[in-house]
């Protein structure tokens, strides 16, 4: 066996892969062979929940498990999260077997609305996480990127007067195809244009269908002011829905919903977070293993912030939401004075909320390009948690590794 024949399969692959249930060391394998190992040989998967996953939902061999719908898990008695993680390792087996990975940074998400709906401001305020209103219309299609757990987000800026739809709508590949979100955003304060914005909408959809495509959706009720009255605000929000419902109903969508506004930018960043997690399977996975972590430790709450403060996994109890969006803030506050500000860079910041008697542990981890803040909060200090955290980051980082490397 030559050596480059052995270094057919990756390691990255092989890290993912059990080699005692082949039947063959793996370097004798050929790459399109590896989609027909059977399940058991995903790493944690083992002969009893391989044997389940046949019985339950007729899975046998990792392709099968790549095109899993996690729709049915309730249905195979496994956990969602376990089952996310198996298919999230399965799906990056085949893709190379299969040789069609596609990087997934080279899918849009795409935001969409009428004229002076507040998109661009928007995405400016995510970016520079500081209120920035833009006040000039755009031009065409902008790309805008934004940087989530090292993942480059291209967002494509649809501007949204008339003029514009034609080309959108004129030549769909170009400005629509392989969009995994399509965030469509509704001017609050301006409900009497939700007519227009749903034939807008509803022309956006009729494209899609026609690229045989069905992107996320996710509506964006926008200028929601914290100074406005939210009575009032919501009013509009029913007559608005009420308008664009129908055409969500009528090609089978569902969305999600969110209330935002670029006077209030944590708020913002924190729904985007959601938003972005969405996009990125790796969320799920993050998400486990901290609440592990945190459960271990008897943490209140924990949180796993990105560099530019987008929550990238979050796990809470015992808290209200006022007390975690305080805590929250001052998180944010934390790091952008670490990052941002402090000369010296701390592995390892203590803060004492100003909420008292409330601990906030800011661990600052490096994987390879990206930066992750572990923040955990207790109500007493916490002296020896390095053993768990190695663990954790232990844990989380072939996982990181291996999602960066099918993505870029
Ligand atoms: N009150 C309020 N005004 C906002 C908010 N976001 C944006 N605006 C204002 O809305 C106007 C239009 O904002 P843009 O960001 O240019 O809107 P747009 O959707 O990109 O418009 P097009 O590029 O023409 O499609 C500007 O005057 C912004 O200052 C918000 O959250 N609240
Ligand atoms: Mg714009």
């Amino acid at each position: 066996m030559s050596s480059n024949a052995k270094k057919a399969i990756p390691d990255r692959i092989r890290s993912l892969i059990m080699d005692s249930h082949l039947e063959k060391p793996i370097y004798e394998y050929k790459r399109e062979e590896i989609s027909g190992f059977t399940s058991k040989a995903i790493i944690g998967i083992g002969k009893y929940y391989a044997a389940k996953l046949k019985r339950k939902a007729k899975i046998e061999t990792i392709a099968d498990l790549a095109n899993l719908d996690l729709k049915i898990a309730d249905e195979i008695g496994i956990s969602r999260k376990l089952l996310e993680k198996w298919t999230l390792s399965a799906s990056i087996i085949h893709r190379f077997a299969s040789s069609t990975e596609v990087p997934l940074s080279s899918h849009r998400v795409c935001i969409a609305g009428l004229g002076a709906a507040g998109k661009s401001s928007l995405i400016k305020t995510l970016q520079t996480q500081k209120t920035t209103p833009v006040t000039f219309p755009t031009l065409g299609a902008s790309i805008e990127h934004l940087d989530f757990l090292g993942l480059k987000i291209a967002l494509w800026d649809l501007g949204g007067q008339p003029s514009f739809h034609k080309l959108y709508l004129d030549d769909p590949k170009q400005f629509l195809s392989r969009t995994m979100l399509l965030i469509f955003v509704l001017d609050t304060q301006r409900e009497e244009r939700s007519g227009e914005a749903a034939q807008y909408l509803n022309n956006l959809l009729i494209k899609f269908k026609y690229l045989k495509e069905k992107p996320k959706i996710y509506l964006v009720l926008h200028k929601y002011d914290p100074i406005l009255d939210k009575t009032d605000l919501d009013n509009s929000i029913d007559v608005i829905l009420n308008n664009i419902r129908p055409v969500l109903t009528k090609y089978r969508y569902n969305f999600r919903m969110l209330k935002t506004s670029i006077f209030d930018v944590e708020e913002l960043v924190k729904l985007f977070s959601r938003v972005f997690a969405d996009v990125s399977p790796l969320s799920e996975i993050l998400s486990d293993s901290l609440a592990f972590y945190s459960e271990t430790h008897g943490f209140t709450a924990s949180f796993l912030l990105t560099e530019n403060c987008f929550i990238a996994a979050e796990w809470t109890t015992q808290l209200t939401t006022e007390q975690r969006d305080k805590l929250f803030l001052e998180i944010m506050e934390g790091i952008r004075q670490e990052v941002y500000e402090s000369e010296k860079k701390h592995d390892k910041l203590v803060i004492m909320s100003q909420m008292g008697g409330i601990f906030i542990t800011i661990d600052r981890m490096e994987f390879d390009s990206i930066k992750l803040f572990l923040c955990s909060i207790s109500t007493e200090f916490k002296s020896n948690t390095e053993p768990e955290t190695e663990k954790f980051i232990g844990e989380i980082r072939p996982w990181i590794i291996n999602f960066f490397s099918i993505i870029t």
